[in-house]
């Protein structure tokens, strides 16, 4: 008797032949419902579409629940959970050392806008090649739910308790100081992340994602302006964003005026339909001007705010040459015995 064996359906692998677990971390030891794990989820099907080398990015986070999920994505990447807000510190000098890797920051609230705020400005000042994603809960999730920088003003916490200072808002800063990607969006939205994701890993310069993203233990009530239920009132999307990647072909039949189209850094296209809002993500003061307006109106404006695909990075403007630092021979990093011998006999 003959026996036919089926053989075992094919792996499904992206352009580089990997697979989708190749993109996982550990399993989650966050609260179910967290919007940071659907982030996590997120940046697992971005890199894992795009055909991303895990093993060429480097992972930054601060402290807090958002800067724990590097562990639940992207295990075969490079990582490192600095001290509480000082996370670009870090990366900074990681992106010096290595240009070659793909830096992602993934941060909070607390750790970006309250602790952390000077470093984050000076990230954006430099414009230093990385994506920053801020998961913004508007509380310290890690440490039982005190109100961070970006809670609004009037929200109140689940005890009743009362904020009465105003908020900071990420995008607007980021805008103010320089940032050359600046996006929103909720970790509800899966199509509309996506596409800022995969832009952002496309951007060359710094892409701060602001992303609203529950805390169901903490801050997910009445009173709370970053629950799941105030994002499905009060979220107004600004554009509808389209991501073509380098090498796919991008469809033609586009009725002009209505779409924009930007060209990233790396040959990919970022498609912007505009909405009801008559706006142009490549203007900075109409990004401010909109964030201001969408504040009063009680809005969360989400999708790209801005993009500036021509600004030299922080790696252009210190002159470093197309080697990474990190790989050059020792004779090309140590300077001779001749020229520390001089410099010591400067010193005497
Ligand atoms: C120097 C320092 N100060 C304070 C703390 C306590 N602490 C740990 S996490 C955190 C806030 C985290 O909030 P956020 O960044 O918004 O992350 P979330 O937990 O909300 O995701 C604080 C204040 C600390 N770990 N280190
Ligand atoms: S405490 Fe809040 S932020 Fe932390 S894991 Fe739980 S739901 Fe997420
Ligand atoms: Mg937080």
């Amino acid at each position: 008797m003959s026996t036919t064996t089926t053989p075992p359906p094919a792996k499904k692998v992206n352009r580089i032949g990997l697979e989708v677990i190749n993109y996982k971390g550990s399993k989650t030891t966050l609260c179910a419902g967290c919007g940071h794990n659907s982030i996590s989820e997120r940046i697992v099907e971005c890199f894992y579409e795009l055909g991303v080398e895990p093993y060429k990015v480097a992972k930054f986070s601060g402290i807090g629940c958002s800067s724990k999920s590097p562990a639940y994505f992207l295990g075969l990447s490079h990582g490192f959970n600095a001290v509480h807000g000082r996370m670009p510190a870090i990366a900074t000098g990681a992106m010096l050392a290595n240009r070659n890797m793909l830096g992602l920051g993934v941060t909070g609230d607390g750790d970006t806008a309250s602790i952390g705020l000077g470093q984050f400005m000076h990230l954006v000042r430099r414009n230093v090649p990385m994506i920053y994603i801020i998961e913004d809960n508007g509380v310290y999730g890690l440490t039982k739910g005190q109100f961070s920088a970006t809670a609004d003003l009037g929200s109140t916490l689940k005890t009743g308790i009362l904020n009465d200072l105003p908020p900071f808002d990420c995008c607007a800063l980021a805008l103010k100081w320089g940032a050359t990607f600046v996006a929103r969006s909720f970790s509800g939205d899966k199509k509309q992340l996506q596409a800022i994701l995969k832009t952002a890993i496309s951007h060359n310069g710094l892409s701060v994602i602001d992303v609203v993203s529950p805390c169901v233990t903490f801050n997910d009530h009445d009173g709370s302006t970053k629950s799941y239920s105030y994002m499905k009132e009060h979220e107004y999307t600004l554009n509808e964003l389209d991501y073509v990647p380098f090498y796919e072909e991008i469809a033609v039949d586009i009725p002009e005026g209505e779409i924009m189209d930007v060209q990233m850094h790396d040959g990919s296209h970022l498609r912007i339909r505009k909405l009801e809002r008559d706006y142009d993500p490549t203007n900075r003061m109409a990004a401010l001007a909109v964030l201001e307006d969408s504040l009063a109106k009680h809005e969360v404006l989400t999708g790209v705010l801005y993009v500036d695909t021509g600004k030299p990075t922080f790696l252009d403007l210190l002159n470093m040459g197309p080697d990474a630092l990190a790989t050059l021979p020792e004779s090309q990093i140590r300077p001779p015995k001749s020229v520390l011998d001089q410099g010591m006999e400067e010193l005497r």
